[in-house]
């Protein structure tokens, strides 16, 4: 306790009581989690004065530029969970392959991916940035697992969290049991639990895409967006309020906070590039969508639920659309009713 109130790590600890078979493992490793976003928050907090700003001049595994705070934050995670013994192996948007625990080092029972610093186009400009991680148990050889010890649907995530670099730091995180948010107390350096038990309105009026797309989705979401821009005069017979951060840390956040729907649909400049979506199932969709469960919300590929997915690949893309439950079951509605029309 600090002053009455519960810390992250209080928190955890008081979690883990009721779960008779707990060794104390995983609160371990949830801290090692903490501190290294703490670190990664320290230094998107001081950007320019400690000159992490700016390009790396590599790309990653995707094809994308990695800016020097990719970089950076894929480094401090590595460092701050591979001595402890609780990872088998991790795995990052950063790094093409599986990440092995250096040989030295004791190897423990999970399996830890995550995306060091989601929304990093955002960086030089200043504006929100976070970083996203899902737990998964290693059920195979913990002392050498192989990329396809990784690929679960996400259903079977012990843990997902977020931490959301912005006016203030905020850890976000559900085991399967709610979804609580800690916002980092800069003087003391401890997450203080200040979002007990959130949870997303069932209903919404704010949608969330990047309509410069617009011309490349499939007709469902055309659809469900027109109906939302034609307001009180259409069929929805309300007027919407639209968000694009292209930072999907701080979409999640706002939809947790006050209601939404996030989309990034797939669309047909993806599919002439061959590819299924713009974000990454194991470690943007997945933990994304157990914490919008967890807080009462719903999230699909427009066409199935993303949980149950069974991932074929490391680095998979999937379309998401998620937030609010009436609004994503309305555009999921949409692209059924669509594939019926298409058949028949
Ligand atoms: P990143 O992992 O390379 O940062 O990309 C993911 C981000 C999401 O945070 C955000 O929702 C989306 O990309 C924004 O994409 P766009 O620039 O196309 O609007
Ligand atoms: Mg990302």
């Amino acid at each position: 306790m600090q002053d009455g109130r519960t810390t992250i790590t209080q928190f955890i600890i008081e979690e883990q009581r009721h779960i008779a078979e707990a060794t104390g493992d995983f609160t371990s490793l949830l801290n090692d989690i903490v501190t290294a976003c703490k670190v990664i928050s320290n230094m998107v907090n001081h950007g320019a004065l400690v000159g992490v700003l700016g390009a790396a001049g590599s790309e990653n595994v995707q094809g994308e530029d990695q800016k020097k705070l990719d970089v950076i934050s894929n480094d401090v995670f590595l460092k701050s969970n591979e001595w402890a013994g609780h990872l088998a192996a991790m795995a990052s948007e950063e790094m093409e392959d599986i990440y092995h625990i250096p040989d030295l080092n004791p190897r423990g029972k999970y399996l830890l991916t995550f995306d060091p610093l989601d929304g990093s186009s955002n960086i030089d400009v200043n504006v929100s940035v976070g970083t996203i991680f899902s737990i998964l148990r290693c059920k195979g050889d913990c002392e050498n697992p192989t990329k396809e010890d990784f690929l679960q649907a996400g259903t079977e995530q012990v843990c997902a969290g977020y931490a959301l670099y912005g006016p203030s730091t905020m850890m976000v995180i559900t085991t399967g049991k709610g979804v609580n948010g800690f916002t980092l107390d800069q003087n003391i350096g401890e997450f203080i639990l200040t979002h007990p038990d959130m949870t997303i309105p069932e209903e919404t009026q704010e949608f969330a895409i990047n309509a410069s797309n617009g011309r490349f989705w499939e007709a469902p979401v055309k659809r469900y967006v027109d109906e939302c821009l034609q307001g009180s005069e259409g069929p929805r017979g309300k007027d919407f309020n639209m968000r694009w951060i292209a930072s999907m840390v701080a979409e999640v956040h706002r939809i947790l906070t006050r209601g939404g729907i996030f989309m990034y649909p797939i669309d047909d400049k993806m599919k002439a590039k061959g590819l299924q979506g713009k974000l990454r199932l194991m470690y943007e969709a997945n933990p994304m969508s157990f914490i919008i469960e967890q807080a009462g919300g719903m999230s699909t590929t427009g066409r199935e639920r993303i949980m149950e997915l069974q991932p074929s690949d490391l680095h998979q893309r999937v379309p998401v659309i998620l937030g609010s439950k009436t609004e994503v079951e309305r555009v999921t509605a949409y692209h059924n009713e669509n594939k019926e029309a298409d058949a028949a």
